[in-house]
């Protein structure tokens, strides 16, 4: 399709290259992708049945992320020991992998291969090349020393999913069309666009919300954006959102309106539940939170009383101390409210490439093994991003020395990260799979850059599974790759990694996968492989979209192979460029539950065993304290968008959020420069007052910090902003999920200089 306007010899011809999924932030918009001349044209897909035209800032200006100048063209090596002084070679993709086997090899001969150690970040989560290929190269690896964006994050909600449903990818999303009544903690969607809950144009359907009739209750220290949607806003003092759930819990139950209705049948544990809600009374909640007995009570009754309601928590309630008893209580909240997977409620999404279970499966456990310096539990295969940097500098055997980055940048994203920027300087060997020389890749031997975001395919893996909606959706390349895929080089990186050399073959792992999955839908289905393979139609595929194709057509709504005629396959989705709505969210207890015994269990122990400190900080003596907490902005994406002109310009974004009444007690005035310290750093930042911010609570946004020198990223560092992540401690850690404290800070604050 081509559209010309104005007179077509001043002004060049609008054409559409295509249509295709953003894959910048999990709310999936449709992008139409077009250029007049040199430019980029982007607007929302109108005809994508989930985000329906919506789109954003950053998705506007993907063509320009695309083609940003900075953006390493291929492979490079690093001559020299500095970073700050360092100069980058460019070489041929062969030369990148030789050195990488060079460097590798002394380590593993010298140290053994738990000197080996894998850092793994935010985009992966977005690609799903990753997602069928990193975890042979992490399995290749041969080594525990593993770590991702995970344990900063979200890692709370997988344990708690783990502990009450079986698996720790089992999430509910809240059911947010349909609902009467959404109480959201530590989240704003008008900023970030939804986290955990994928909903393109979350902020109208939250509009929609309030227009319905329906109830919308913000929980933030800050008067958000989205607060300002709210029908009801309460300002929670940081960190207390555990304690907050678990009182609305207790009015709910002790008050005889818990009704679990049909889930009732498939829980163990209800009568044991009042016992330990004891301690959280309203009376009790209320002056460690700061939102009064009264506000909680009639909460808690509006909450039980709704025809239908969704509790939904998202990085303000994780990435504290609490984060795993604040993830199970909001579980816990929606269950004894009766809206665990029912309509409005709290539901489990059914994407295109799974399959409903049998109700019953091995079960969830952590800590089968242990980090080696500080003893912290594996969860998931992983250690604490917390643990990152004392796992490098700290001597010993299985002391990292070897360390692969993939689409990272701890050394903005990660705690203490004045400590991790020191300890990747100590490496014998960092390889970053990254589109960019930045803070952490400028400590690189090798950096292997994959081609930008709209020069691949794209397939949703993981939001798919939390979407408010059943979508599938499949994006071909927009542009041609100069380079080979990302896919690829994780693969000949697995390769590598296995003993099989720099030079091998990445169709190798694409084969061996395709047969596993091949495998894996001939049993479910009960055919043949052969009879599947038979059917498949694989020309000009890229090994991801191979094996998603498998995926697909033996889901839940796939052609099985040919058995189902309508079913989708890659080649159905192909035809249906802006995507396919698969309907609502449906029930799906028990099909869906993990556990061994198919039920579950309330109280997990390990939630119970854990309570105890939850209860003990009830009587924490709280006076005088300021804490700092994070925020997001909705044109920046974590740490690396803000090398994009158009998404940087404006006033500067990275000040700290200020009340009115303690800037007079500091002696802080707007614009004017703040130390700020906490138990392990100290920055100086740009003042904001606001009177959105809790008294008692300041906000710094997290991703900043671009003034590392040795980085290439030329208008990032003329916005350098600081690096919020200088002042998180990486002692206090949640101790069931390892996930890091990034809000709720103790800091002092006073006047710079
Ligand atoms: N204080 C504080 N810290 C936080 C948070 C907070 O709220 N407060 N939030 C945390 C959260 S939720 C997250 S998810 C983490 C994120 O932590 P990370 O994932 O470590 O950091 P990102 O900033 O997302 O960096 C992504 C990296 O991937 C690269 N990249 C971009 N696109 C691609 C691609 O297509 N392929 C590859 N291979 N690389 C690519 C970028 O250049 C960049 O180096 O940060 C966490 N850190
Ligand atoms: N524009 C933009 N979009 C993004 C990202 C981005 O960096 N920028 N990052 C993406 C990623 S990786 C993620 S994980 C998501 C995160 O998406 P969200 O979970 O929506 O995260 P935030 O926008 O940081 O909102 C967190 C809110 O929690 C509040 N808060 C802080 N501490 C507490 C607390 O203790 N209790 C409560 N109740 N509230 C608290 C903060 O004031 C803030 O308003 O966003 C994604 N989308
Ligand atoms: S909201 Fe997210 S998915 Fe939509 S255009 Fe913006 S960055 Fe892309
Ligand atoms: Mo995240």
């Amino acid at each position: 399709m081509a559209t010309t306007s104005g007179d077509p010899s001043t002004k060049p011809e609008h054409i559409v290259l295509g249509h295709r999924t953003c894959p910048l932030c999990e709310a999936t918009c449709g992008l139409e992708i077009g250029k007049r001349g040199d430019e980029w044209l982007i607007r929302g897909d109108r005809d994508d049945p989930f985000s329906k035209g919506f789109l954003c800032p950053k998705g506007s200006a993907i063509g320009a992320l695309h083609d940003d100048p900075d953006r390493l063209a291929g492979p490079v090596i690093r001559r020299g020991d500095d970073p700050a002084t360092a100069t980058w070679e460019e070489v041929s993709w062969d030369e990148a992998f030789a050195e990488i086997e060079r460097r590798l090899t002394e380590v593993v001969d010298t140290h053994g291969r738990q000197a080996l150690g894998a850092y793994v970040g935010n985009p992966n989560a977005h690609n799903h090349e990753s997602s069928f290929f990193l975890p042979p190269l992490l399995r290749a690896l041969g080594s525990t020393n593993l770590f991702s964006a995970s344990t900063v994050d979200q890692m709370p909600k997988h344990v708690s999913s783990g502990m009450l449903f079986g698996s720790p990818d089992i999430i509910p999303v809240p059911d947010l069309d349909r609902t009467d009544f959404l109480l959201m903690l530590g989240a704003n969607p008008v900023e970030s666009n939804g986290s955990l809950c994928t909903a393109p144009d979350f902020p109208g359907r939250l509009k929609a919300i309030v227009d319905r009739g329906g109830r919308f209750v913000c929980v933030d220290p800050n008067f958000t954006r989205t607060a300002a949607l709210a029908t009801d806003h309460l300002a929670i003092r940081p960190g207390t959102d555990a304690h907050f759930l678990l009182a609305l819990t207790h009015e709910v139950v002790s008050s005889g309106a818990a009704d679990l209705g049909t889930l009732a049948e498939h829980c163990d544990g209800f009568d044991e539940l009042a016992g330990h809600l004891a301690p959280f009374t309203a009376d009790a909640v209320a002056p460690v939170t700061g939102i009064d007995a009264g506000t909680i009570r009639s909460l808690a009754a509006d909450l039980a009383a709704a025809p239908s309601a969704a509790v939904y928590a998202r990085i303000g309630a994780h990435t504290t101390r609490f984060g795993t008893l604040a993830s199970w209580a909001t579980e816990l909240l929606n269950l004894v409210t009766g809206n665990l997977d029912r309509p409005g409620g709290a539901m489990f999404p059914l994407a295109a490439h799974a399959r409903r279970g049998s109700g019953s499966g091995r079960g969830f456990v952590t800590g089968r093994w242990a980090s080696r310096v500080r003893g912290l539990p594996e969860v998931r295969a992983e250690f604490p991003a917390a643990a990152l940097a004392e796992e490098i500098t700290t001597p010993g055997d299985g002391q990292i020395r070897a360390l692969f980055t993939v689409a990272g940048n701890p050394v903005l994203s990660c705690p203490d990260a004045g400590a991790i920027d020191d300890a990747l300087a100590q490496l014998d060997l960092l390889v970053s799979v990254d589109p960019w020389l930045n803070e952490t890749t400028r400590h690189a031997h090798v950096i292997l850059p994959p081609p930008g975001p709209l020069a691949r395919s794209h397939y949703d893996v993981a939001f798919t599974t939390l979407s408010v909606r059943n979508v599938a959706k499949w994006s071909p390349p927009t542009v041609e790759a100069h380079g080979p895929a990302e896919w690829e080089i994780l693969a000949r990186l697995t390769l590598l990694l296995g003993g099989e050399g720099p030079d091998g073959d990445p169709w190798a792992v694409a084969e061996a996968t395709l047969a596993f999955q091949l495998e894996r839908a001939a049993r479910a289905l009960d055919r043949p492989v052969e009879e599947l393979r038979g059917e498949l139609t694989t020309v000009g595929r890229s090994g991801a979209d191979q094996v998603l194709d498998v995926l697909i057509r033996a889901g839940e709504y796939g052609d099985r192979f040919g058995a189902v005629p309508d079913g989708l396959s890659l080649d159905y989705l192909a035809a249906n460029p802006h995507g396919v709505d698969l309907g609502p969210l449906g029930p799906r207890i028990p099909e869906i539950l993990r556990t061994p015994d198919g039920r579950i269990p309330i109280v997990p122990e390990p939630i119970a065993a854990d309570l105890g400190r939850l209860v003990a900080d009830l009587e924490r003596d709280r006076d005088g304290e300021y804490l700092l907490v994070g925020r997001r902005h909705v044109r920046s994406n974590n740490s690396w968008m803000h090398n994009v002109r158009v998404l940087v310009k404006g006033k500067p974004r990275c000040t700290l959020l200020v009340n009115p009444s303690d800037a007079a007690t500091l002696g802080l005035r707007d614009g004017a420069t703040a130390t700020v310290s906490s138990a392990v750093g100290t920055v100086a930042v740009p003042v904001e007052i606001a009177d959105t911010i809790r008294p008692g609570v300041v906000s710094l946004p997290h991703g900043w910090g671009h003034d590392r020198k040795g980085a290439r990223l030329s208008i990032a560092a003329a916005h350098a902003g600081v690096n919020s992540n200088l002042l998180t401690d990486p002692e206090p850690v949640d101790p069931l999920s390892g996930n890091a404290e990034l809000n709720a800070i103790p800091v002092t604050l006073s006047p710079a200089g």
